[in-house]
């Protein structure tokens, strides 16, 4: 009877040993799955500016757009048409000095019309993330 009951502790101790050790196990692949989710999830545009859709008065200076994560210059591309699918600009996109997550192109005097932003950037994931989106300048 002693016996029993000692084996039955022994057997109690065991699995609560089980169970910490696999609730660390548990918490320890949240935390690494979590993180890595950080790490390698796509690049998501977060902000615009001229907004999508929005309608100026005025000619912006420049696009720029916002990210969940650091852009790499050399791997962004940015760029502002027109109604007809002309370019605007032959500019390049710039990483914006004060955040690493933010590009910004430099727009000449825009016209009033409607304006197609397009971009593309490379995730930190190594996805390809692109998209476009209008906005109008009203005529003066
Ligand atoms: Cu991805």
């Amino acid at each position: 009877m002693k016996r029993e009951s000692f084996v039955e502790l022994l057997i109690k101790k065991i699995v609560t040993k089980i169970n910490i050790s696999s609730f660390v196990m548990g918490l320890v692949s949240l935390v690494l799955l979590s993180s890595s989710n950080v790490v390698f999830a796509h690049a998501a545009l977060t902000k615009a500016e001229p907004a999508r859709r929005a309608v100026l008065t005025i000619s912006p200076k420049q696009v720029r757009l916002w990210f969940n994560e650091e852009i790499e210059a050399d791997y962004a591309s940015l760029s502002l048409y027109d109604a007809n699918g002309k370019a605007l600009t032959e500019k390049k996109p710039l990483v914006h000095p004060d955040d690493a997550k933010s590009i910004y192109l430099e727009l000449p005097e825009l016209a009033g019309g409607q304006y197609t932003v397009k971009f593309r950037v490379l995730s930190v994931d190594g996805h390809v993330v692109d998209s476009e989106y209008n906005f109008t300048v009203k005529n003066k």
